[in-house]
């Protein structure tokens, strides 16, 4: 049978990812058409401006192009420890970065994740349970394709979430199962909240079988608590889930007051019997941080308390697909293995590293004060990650008129942004939210020089437009 669109496999039509829907075809139209369009859709740092550090891509160009390593004029354009960083790489792959790597990732590569791992968070680390990925995603779905076996198996994911959770649910044919985060409470997770849903699940037969956590959240910017984490930790070991924690925005942290705790330091903190069974999968990429290498599609995940021949099974899967990114692999190593106080490349890294954190900081502080100065728009801070979230309370002038166009209200609202301002965004409607409320996000990632008139143009839309649709009764709200 040809390929057509009915013969299409049903799972591939239902799965939906907004980062890249209407709202991001629309804006590339415009861009075509000649239109200067701020892409804050997607959460791609370099593509906004960030320059790449310098340190680790002096490593992958040597790795890259070894015979540059045999130059006799190699010391005038790269730093001795750069090169090397580079012999080491080179020396942990079998033939270069042309030649497959093990389906694991590199073991000297994993052995550093490892090391970095134990660093972290104070406990030993098993790089044979590490896997490296191209990107996180590639892990998340790897680990979703072994735990979904159909539609009887449900998986808890935070409402609002990341879309790469309910597009992969979907596209293997499994159950999302939906926790909502509260608002309210800058978007805490409340486990009587968790403890419902599983209730309601298992009351239509679902199985469920593992729980994601987005940490820092994505779109959503909060960093949970320890209390809270060992809370659901506690909940995972009762009710027999697989953590799967989402960690990629882990060095994204725009406060003090809570810093990234990993889950897998809370899990080895609670001792036995907590931390000798509940199952854990960390993820973490080079795509985030003060990295944004998204294009290198590089990240691991780490197992705990993962049965060994799940693991072997794992392992089978991911020989499919055969290696994943050498050069992607080093970024990774690098990320985890940085350069250390006394070397030469130490302190133009620490620079550049505390430059990029610290204009981070100081734009999720400028956007959300900007977003809490507009008329009917309300935000919490953006503790880590790099997103912004507001609500958007429409009048129901607004909500009648997309109605009319045939849109969803908060699609209307940012296509409407999009056509006014150039500033492309994704409708909450897009990560899930409660009903009849609205939102957005945005990323943080804009030129911080950009800012203030990137939220002025935002202000001046967001305010003509509840003018021209208020009728001064009967806001969308919380
Ligand atoms: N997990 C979360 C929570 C993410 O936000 C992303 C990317 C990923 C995993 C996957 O990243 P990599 O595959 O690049 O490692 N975030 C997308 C987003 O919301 N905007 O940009 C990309």
């Amino acid at each position: 049978m040809a390929l057509s669109y009915d013969s299409l496999n049903e799972n591939v039509k239902k799965c939906q990812y907004a980062v890249r829907g209407e709202l991001y075809l629309r804006a590339s139209e415009l861009q075509k058409e000649g239109k200067k369009i701020i892409f804050t859709n997607v959460g791609n740092p370099h593509a906004l401006g960030q320059k790449p550090l310098t340190f680790p891509r002096q490593v992958v160009a040597l790795c890259q192009a070894p015979f540059l390593l045999d130059d006799p004029n190699v010391g005038m354009l790269f730093p001795a420890d750069a090169i090397a960083r580079a012999k080491h790489y080179l020396s942990l792959t079998s033939g270069g970065l042309g030649a497959y790597s093990d389906s694991r990732g590199l073991p000297g590569v994993r052995k550093e994740v490892a090391e970095f791992i134990e660093r972290r968070d104070g406990y030993p680390s098993d790089p044979e349970l590490i896997f490296l990925t191209d990107g996180a995603s590639k892990g998340v779905m790897q680990i979703l394709n072994c735990v979904i076996r159909g539609d009887g198996d449900g998986i808890l994911v935070p409402v609002p979430q990341y879309p790469l959770y309910s597009a992969t649910i979907s596209l293997l044919g499994g159950s999302l199962v939906p926790y909502y985060l509260d608002e309210s409470e800058n978007w805490g997770l409340d486990v009587d909240n968790l403890r419902q849903s599983v209730a309601q699940a298992r009351s239509q037969g679902i199985t469920v079988k593992a729980m994601v956590i987005i940490n820092p959240g994505n779109p959503t910017g909060q960093c949970l608590s320890e209390a809270n984490l060992r809370e659901i930790l506690k909940f995972c070991y009762n009710e027999k889930l697989v953590l799967l924690g989402d960690e990629v925005y882990q060095q994204n942290i725009y406060q003090d007051e809570r810093p990234f705790i990993s889950s897998k330091k809370v899990l080895m903190d609670m001792g036995s019997p907590f931390s000798k069974e509940v199952q854990l999968v960390s993820f973490h990429t080079v795509s985030k941080g003060y990295w944004g290498e998204c294009g290198q599609r590089g990240g691991y995940f780490e197992m705990t308390n993962i049965p060994p021949r799940v693991v072997e099974e794992i392992y089978k899967v991911a020989s499919i697909a055969l290696s994943p990114n050498v050069s992607a692999q080093i970024f990774m190593g690098l990320m985890v293995s940085p350069p250390k106080p006394g070397d030469i490349s130490y302190d133009q890294f620490a620079r550049e590293s505390k430059g990029i954190l610290e204009s981070l900081r100081r734009r999720a502080r400028i956007m959300t004060d900007g977003f809490n100065s507009c008329k009917n728009v309300v935000c919490n801070f953006t503790e880590g990650a790099m997103y912004s979230f507001p609500q958007i309370r429409l009048p129901p002038g607004a909500i009648q008129a997309a109605k009319q166009a045939g849109k969803v209200p908060d699609v209307f609202y940012c296509l409407k942004l999009l056509e006014a301002t150039g500033i492309s965004t994704v409708p909450g409607s897009g990560f899930g939210q409660k009903e009849g409320v609205f939102h957005l996000r945005t990323t943080i990632l804009p030129a911080e020089e950009e800012m203030p008139e990137i939220m002025d143009s935002f202000k001046k839309f967001n305010d003509e437009f509840m003018t021209q649709y208020d009728n001064n009764f009967g806001y969308s709200r919380m």
